[in-house]
């Protein structure tokens, strides 16, 4: 049995569902808010840069786009420099009664975090670039811990590639303390790169962190999502890695495409104890949903482990 089940109607939204011109629909975050689901998605403009679109549902999987896009790259203030060419893969974390939104800012200086709050997706404030260059995937934890913001990112340096990093805030704006907490592994389906997918979700056993993992192959770049456990008191110590992926590009909405061989998380919403939707970008174009069973995210990774690294 897969422990992922895509959702029958699959994909839940494309770009035929968007009142405005966009190319895409995809790699989005999903919270819950006011008991429905709002969902914030990344929409490549026909230019190729991106900007963040807006949907809602009732029940996780069937979407209303609202009529103009949620967010697009900043005309003010330090912004406006790092976001010109656009804004990607949003992650929404709950904190403190305002959702958190993490973006990836892309400018001419490279890819860095932008972070933005709002109490209701109508009115959103940027607050901070909360990294340097050369950073992507950003998620943060809906808790504190020792009275400290905490978050999951992802830097590229040449010696270690694309390995998963923590770090820890007073105020959601100057971040420190970082150390590295997963690397790929190699000769493994995440064996180029990992990257930090959903926002963590809390388990009796620990956290879940749904993370996408990439293979390279002779035909381009295959993009899995796979599963760890870190300890519910210290984040930073990874219990498990589950050595199998949860979910790879299976479905022609997710081998083809604007990148073939795809699917990206950027959220995993619980819907009850035992059941999570998880929300994935299919090919770079579409936006799927499945659901799981939280018991056997965790056991996977109790059962079949391998070493974070
Ligand atoms: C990554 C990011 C994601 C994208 C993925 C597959 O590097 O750019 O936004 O979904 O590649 O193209």
């Amino acid at each position: 049995m897969a422990i992922v089940e895509r959702y029958k109607n699959n994909p839940i939204l494309t770009k035929h569902d968007v009142p405005y011109e966009v190319a895409t629909v995809h790699n989005a975050a999903v919270a819950k808010y006011n008991s429905k689901f709002v969902m914030i998605f990344r929409s490549h403009k026909l230019n190729g840069r991106s900007i963040l679109g807006k949907a809602v549902s009732d029940n996780g999987f069937d979407f209303k786009v609202d009529e103009k896009p949620f967010m697009t790259p900043s005309k003010e203030g330090i912004f406006k420099e790092y976001e010109e060419y656009g804004i990607e893969d949003p992650r929404i974390t709950f904190i403190d009664g305002e959702y958190i939104i993490t973006y990836s800012a892309y400018s001419r200086h490279g890819v860095r975090i932008g972070l933005a709050k709002t109490k209701d997706f109508i009115n959103v404030e940027r607050v901070s670039l909360i990294t340097e260059a050369d950073y992507r995937n950003v998620v943060i934890f809906p808790e504190k811990f020792n009275g400290l913001y905490v978050r999951l990112d992802r830097p590229h340096s040449e010696i270690s590639p694309w390995s998963v990093w923590i770090s820890y805030s007073p105020d959601l704006i100057f971040w420190g303390e970082s150390k590295v907490v997963m690397k790929p592994e190699m000769y493994h389906w995440d064996e180029m790169k990992i990257g930090p997918g959903a926002p963590p979700i809390k388990t009796k056993q620990g956290w879940i962190n749904i993370y996408h993992g990439v293979f390279p192959t002779m035909d381009g770049s295959v993009y899995r999502l796979g599963v760890a456990l870190h300890d519910l008191k210290d984040p930073s110590n990874i219990i498990s890695v589950a050595d199998e992926w949860i979910l790879q590009p299976e479905e022609l909405y997710e081998i083809t495409g604007y990148v073939h061989n795809v699917v990206f998380s950027c959220a995993a919403v619980p819907v009850d104890d035992d059941k999570v939707i998880i929300y994935w970008g299919g090919a770079d174009k579409v936006m799927c949903a499945g659901t799981a069973k939280i018991s056997d995210l965790v056991n996977l990774c109790l059962e079949k482990p391998r070493k974070p690294y």
